[in-house]
């Protein structure tokens, strides 16, 4: 009784929150983010996938570097049975630094960006206008429905099993990001696009989404097919869209200096 009452009840809120959301109970899970690079930065993310195959990310971070874009992503394993941020023993190279080739082995490829408005998808990689800003004490607050057009295919089934992602870091404390603090990016510079910061890309922040939260089922709504439904064809176009992402984030990223070098 007390629990068809709460359904009930989420569903109600649902419909307020969604307006024209269907009457069925949306899934709701949380991750807790966590510094990279002994960035400082904590936070909360709530992802909220709704029945009728939108998403809803809501991300209250702070201990960024103030006042430039954080590009930030849903990144999951395609391989499975690894759910974890790097840490320190991914810094493969012992410089002290974690690089998103070094971290990108924890926390996966690319599902999604999260972009302020637009295009949402991986080729958005690092589309650094469309990032969200930190303030000027380093808040970094976000909150975006996504429609179910916008969702990239694999986002909502692999909702369990995903990491968020914040990139940038400030080595040298100088409040932007520069090739005096980290040096340039391998990871751009390795898709043709010289001189973009280290800083930029390197990770601040990655959260996994909770086990406890994931491992409870939906409330109300959904069946229980909330497990990962992988296939070759899905690995191939997750891997596909990793790749255009690399590609695309170079590219953006060249944008604070526009070289636009190669399209690979
Ligand atoms: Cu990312």
């Amino acid at each position: 009784m007390v629990a068809r009452l709460l359904v009930t009840m989420a569903a109600l809120s649902g419909l307020v929150l969604w307006g024209s959301a269907p009457a069925e109970a949306d899934t709701t899970v949380t991750a807790q983010l966590e510094e990279s690079n002994g960035s400082g930065v904590t936070g909360t993310v709530t992802l909220t996938a709704t029945n009728s195959g939108g998403l809803r990310v809501v991300i209250r971070a702070e201990g960024h570097v103030p006042g430039v874009p954080h590009a930030q992503h849903v990144h999951g394993s395609t391989t499975g049975g690894h759910f974890m941020c790097p840490s320190t023993a991914n810094d493969t190279d012992g410089d002290g630094l974690l690089t998103n080739e070094e971290a990108a082995g924890e926390y996966g490829d690319v599902f999604m960006t999260l972009t302020t408005s637009g295009d949402a998808s991986a080729e958005s990689g690092l589309a650094i206008d469309r990032m969200p800003m930190a303030d000027a004490s380093g808040r970094l607050d976000y909150d975006r429905a996504f429609s179910p057009d916008e969702v990239p295919d694999g986002v909502i089934e692999q909702l369990a099993h995903l990491h968020v992602v914040q990139h940038g870091i400030d080595v040298n404390g100088n409040g932007r990001y520069d090739v005096d603090g980290a040096g340039v990016s391998t990871f751009a510079e390795n898709l043709g696009v010289p001189n973009v910061p280290e800083e930029a890309t390197n990770p601040a922040s990655c959260g996994v989404v909770t086990g406890a939260s994931a491992a409870t089922p939906p409330r109300g709504g959904m069946e229980t097919g909330g497990g990962p439904a992988r296939n070759g064809s899905e690995n191939a176009l997750i891997g596909v869209l990793g790749a255009v992402l690399l590609i695309g984030s170079a590219v953006v990223l060249g944008n604070v200096r526009r070289s636009r070098a190669d399209r690979g």
